[in-house]
């Protein structure tokens, strides 16, 4: 017998399920959840098992590759570090430091090196070019955290496990899993909640898989959730229905924030969002008035116009009836390694610079990724001339993706660390192709923050590194080193992850150096495979809050500003918006390439209501073609009446055969990419964001 067990936490979403892998003689055997594991108990989804085929894909790069005249060439590791690291040093130098830029994608925040160590490479490099994912997603959400509570990451979760009555905007956890909230095996968890008696109620233009199974769904029209959120509050306020309890002493700015939202009144709500005005008074009713009660609005309500004022919304009207910081309610978690009271904690700063074309904001030193083409395209002093991608495929994930796919092509030097040639990185220079999940160890550093528990869980590697291969961290180290040496600088920190974590978990909140009984360290987490469970939430604050004076800061001056932009928006009377959708069994741009996880009913149509179809002339099954301001696709319909009239739904990360270019990534999946219909212009001017959802499209028929 050469079967071992191991236990390890999945990395690939932000639900974090413990794991029990079985290995023999050399292979992944079996997943399973591991039921000891005290945050997901026993929970996963057919993405756990990829994990192996990420692991054995013959497709994935395992060596770097170079273009030579326009050809993929392997290279070795030193040579590839020493081109790109000469390429952006020259580039920097000729072209000043802003002309090298970043773009790092969503699994970097799942990759605990590249959280520990990327940054240090850019550093190096002094660019303020950097990008994310950050924007076209929960960028609004962190926002309203640091002007409300002094601190982008302390965002409040909501208590599922312990509440009456949760009203749900723009999340469908049944399919993504829960985001900005670590909250693995939901759907049992709403279950618990019913079956204890209390309420879930989904607000969302699709009756998704989440409203399915909800005691309410209430459509809404895409991009309309502030008029509604801030109904809400008025309503609160006229029936007397406001009730801050223990924070209330901690609370600055409510009257002022009170007086500047009166006008979006229950009756112009609702004109904006279809819900009713009964409809929007009994909900605000039901939820002032349960023993335990929260809101959570998530990516649907982020990625929108107005995604910071539905935010800083949300966040209102847990404070006003007191659900903020209690059990039940919204509370905040007090993660191992704390990254809101820790020595390095980054409060986060807005529009300290701005895009150089556009004039968008930076937030917690990033630049909105909308901005990305035209900085590379627009000439003129700081004009990005090289990128370094991680992680991250924005030819599919950010909109207006045709315009960066050609803009990337104008680059002087691209490098993309990743390990799959794909519509992003086949525009590199360079390929450098890190190691396999299976073969690196993992700590969730950055998602804690966001859990529904305490918990500290080390995953060590399961696998050894192959020979003359490298982590993302030791990518980011060879290639800093090198910088450092041409520039003449200090090199890299010598600590590797470990030591990194290590040091957090010993000044955390449970390690010695705080004086904690656990004395929580490496050694300890190491020797708790499953897992070390420091518990359910408790009150937190005013003691956590980042603001030195512990207040709630309710009215943020730019929001208060950007009412009147708000206030503004004419009724939405005809035309088609689109809104995303995800699904359990696939993430993001990636993942397409693992059969038998992709595999079962084709989920790239577009979904059009039966009116709406009707009116079009369109068949189900049959083809439409969509047209949004900035491009046009061509793609199946499929007649539901899961959308509301109005609106039509297109999943993104789809559309791999672009260009006609050979790529690693399932060449045969269908469907199209809908990010090649959303528009960079079409943001929440406030804040940068993308507004990837209510973007006005067309459709019609294709006759075939
Ligand atoms: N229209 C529309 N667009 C959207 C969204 C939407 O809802 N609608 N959602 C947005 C959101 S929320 C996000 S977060 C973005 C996501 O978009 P991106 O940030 O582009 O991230 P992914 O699509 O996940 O790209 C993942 C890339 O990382 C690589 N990768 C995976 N694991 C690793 C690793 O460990 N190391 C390295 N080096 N590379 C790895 C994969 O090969 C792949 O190339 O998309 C956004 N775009
Ligand atoms: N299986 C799977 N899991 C994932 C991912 C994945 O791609 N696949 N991606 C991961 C990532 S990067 C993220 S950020 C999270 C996102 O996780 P969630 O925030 O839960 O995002 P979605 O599942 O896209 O759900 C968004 C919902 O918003 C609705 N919506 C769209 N427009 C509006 C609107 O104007 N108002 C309201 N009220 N609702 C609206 C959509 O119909 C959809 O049901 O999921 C993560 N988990
Ligand atoms: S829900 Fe997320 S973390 Fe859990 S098994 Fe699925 S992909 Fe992994
Ligand atoms: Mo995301």
């Amino acid at each position: 017998m050469t079967e071992s067990t191991c236990y390890r936490v999945c990395h690939i979403c932000e639900a974090a399920c413990g794991l029990e892998l079985v290995i023999d003689e050399g292979e992944v055997v079996s997943v399973k959840g591991d039921p000891k594991d005290p945050l997901s108990e026993g929970h996963i989804c057919p993405k756990a098992v990829a994990i192996k085929d990420i692991h054995e894909d013959p497709d994935r790069l395992r060596k770097p590759i170079k273009k030579v005249d326009g050809q993929w060439q392997e290279t070795s590791w030193s040579d590839a570090f020493d081109l790109v690291a000469e390429k952006l040093v020259a580039i920097g130098q000729q072209f000043g430091n802003n002309s090298v830029a970043g773009y790092f994608g969503n699994p970097s925040v799942h990759n605990w090196g590249m959280v520990t160590h990327a940054p240090n490479l850019f550093k190096l490099l002094k660019t303020k070019s950097r990008f994310s994912a950050t924007s076209v997603d929960q960028l609004p959400h962190q926002l309203i955290c640091y002007w409300m509570y002094g601190h982008q990451v302390l965002v409040p979760v909501p208590d599922i496990d312990r509440t009456q009555f949760m009203i749900i905007l723009g999340g469908n956890p049944l399919a993504s899993n829960g985001s900005l909230w670590t909250v693995p095996g939901v759907r049992h968890r709403i279950k618990a909640l019913q079956q204890r008696g209390g309420e879930l109620v989904v607000v969302d233009p699709r009756r998704s898989e989440t409203a399915e199974i909800a005691d309410q769904h209430l459509f809404i029209q895409p991009g309309t959730d502030a008029w509604l959120l801030l109904a809400m509050i008025n309503v609160l306020k006229e029936e007397g229905l406001i009730n801050t309890g223990r924070l209330g002493p901690n609370l600055a700015g409510v009257d002022q924030a009170l007086e500047a939202i009166s006008e979006f009144t229950p009756a112009k709500a609702a004109q904006h969002t279809g819900i009713s005005e009964d409809n929007i008074r009994d909900l605000t009713r039901r939820f002032a008035k349960a023993e335990t009660a929260v809101v959570y609005g998530r990516m649907g309500i982020s990625v929108q116009e107005y995604g910071a004022i539905c935010q800083w919304a949300v966040q209102l009207l847990n404070i006003l009836t007191g659900r903020l910081d209690e059990v039940g309610g919204s509370m905040v978690s007090l993660p191992a390694v704390d990254m809101v009271k820790g020595p390095n904690n980054k409060p986060g700063h807005f529009a300290a610079w701005k895009t150089r074309v556009r004039g968008l904001p930076e937030f917690g030193g990033e630049l909105p990724s909308v901005a990305l083409a035209e900085e590379i395209t627009t000439p003129g002093e700081g004009q990005i001339k090289a990128l370094v991608t991680a992680a991250g495929n924005p030819v599919l994930s950010t909109p207006n993706g045709q315009n960066l796919d050609e803009a990337l092509a104008k680059l002087d030097f691209m490098v993309s660390i990743d390990f799959y040639l794909n519509e992003t990185t086949q525009h590199a220079d360079v390929i450098l192709p890190p190691t396999s999940p299976l073969e690196h160890d993992h700590y969730d550093i950055a998602l804690m923050p966001f859990a529904i528990r305490n918990v500290a869980k080390y995953s060590p590697a399961i696998f050894d590194k192959p020979e003359d291969t490298y982590h993302d961290w030791e990518i980011f180290v060879e290639l800093g080193n090198r910088v450092a040496k041409l520039l003449g600088r200090d090199p890299m920190p010598a600590f590797d992850p470990t030591q990194i974590l290590d040091m957090g978990l010993q000044s955390g909140p449970y390690g010695a150096m705080q004086g904690h009984e656990a004395a929580l360290n490496f050694a300890k987490v190491k020797e708790n495979p499953h897992g070390v469970d420091f518990g359910p939430h408790e009150p937190r604050l005013p003691e956590r809050l980042g603001h030195g004076d512990q207040m709630i800061q309710c009215a943020p001056e730019p929001l208060l500003s950007d009412l009147a932009r708000l206030s503004s928006t004419e009724v939405q009377e005809q035309g088609l918006k689109l809104i995303g959708r995800r699904h359990v069994r696939s993430n993001n741009s990636w993942m397409h390439n693992y059969q038998r996880l992709v595999k079962g009913k084709p989920r790239h149509q577009l979904m059009i209501h039966p009116e709406d179809a009707s009116a079009l002339s369109l068949i189900d099954g049959g083809r439409a073609r969509i047209v949004s301001r900035v491009g046009a696709v061509e793609t199946e319909v499929h007649i539901t009446d899961e959308v509301m009239p109005g609106v039509v739904s297109l999943p993104h990360g789809w559309g791999h055969q672009r260009n006609g270019v050979k790529m690693a990534i399932a060449q045969e999946t269908p469907g199209v990419s809908a990010n090649d219909l959303t528009d960079e212009c079409f943001i929440d001017a406030l804040s940068g964001n993308a507004a990837l959802n209510g973007v006005p499209v067309n459709v019609e028929a294709i006759d075939v």
